[in-house]
């Protein structure tokens, strides 16, 4: 059965979620209750570990929202541990050059598409109560991989990262494309928000599905209109500073 996420990105509509730093899983849980379409659980920065992943996965699960890993680095190992304890897709930083892309695009599938380290005694595998063949079948039919694009070299190879099959969203990272070109955090200096629009641009050409993270709804809404797919807005602890910021300053005299 195909996820709500997949969908919604057929018809052409764009979809919404979330990056998820605490460790709890009720957070992704009341994410899909709030109705997000995906959650990514971040363990490039943050402190959640394969363990507690696993667990705010099942919680995903329960509610209806795509589970997504982004991993530490492009590392076939941790590709193939995120989709092995269920993962629907990972994101994977850093993404430089054709080589890396292809890298993430077959560490994550099985053959012949690719060449994801085999073990079906895993959780999805369904701890091998699996038939065989079809785990290895639809494993590659629903695996989602999403590359960040988020320094000058990856802008400037950029066609040869299109070309790249298996790839399935190539994502902005704002925050370090914005080092890359020298305003470290300023992610709306018009150096980022040009190399953003030429992106967009190229990956529209290419028909290829692109991505972005945006602080907050205005920028979210701006980046769709300008034809994002997969938007991730804010991060679970800056929602809860905010909202726990509102309720400070509007009684606290
Ligand atoms: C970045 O902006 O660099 C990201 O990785 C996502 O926010
Ligand atoms: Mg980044």
């Amino acid at each position: 059965m195909k996820s709500r996420f997949r969908e919604k990105l057929d018809k052409g509509q764009p979809v919404i979620g979330s990056f998820v730093k605490i460790t709890d899983p009720a957070v992704v849980e009341i994410m899909g209750l709030a109705g997000l379409d995906f959650a990514i659980i971040d363990m490039e920065h943050g402190p959640i570990s394969f363990e507690t992943a696993q667990n705010s996965i099942r919680s995903a699960e329960l509610v209806g929202i795509s589970p997504i890993i982004r991993v530490s680095e492009n590392d076939p190992v941790a590709i193939l541990r995120s989709l092995d304890i269920g993962a629907e897709g990972v994101e994977v930083p850093q993404i430089r050059n054709a080589k890396d892309a292809q890298i993430t695009a077959s560490s994550a599938r099985f053959h012949p598409q690719g060449d994801r380290g085999v073990c079906r005694y895993v959780r999805s595998g369904r701890y091998s109560s699996m038939d065989r063949k079809e785990y290895f079948r639809t494993a590659n039919e629903k695996v989602i991989t999403i590359g960040h694009l988020e320094g000058i070299e990856a802008v400037k190879n950029l066609d040869e990262i299109m070309a790249v099959d298996g790839l399935d969203i190539l994502f902005i990272g704002p925050y370090d494309l914005s080092q890359s070109v020298g305003v470290p955090g300023e992610v709306d200096n018009p150096l980022v928000i040009k190399q953003m629009e030429q992106i967009i641009e190229s990956a529209k050409k290419a028909n290829k599905l692109i991505g972005t993270f945006a602080d907050d709804i205005t920028s979210a809404k701006r980046w769709i209109d300008a034809g994002v797919m997969y938007i991730a807005v804010s991060v679970d602890v800056g929602i809860f500073y905010n909202a726990c910021r509102e309720i400070a300053t509007s009684l606290m005299k």
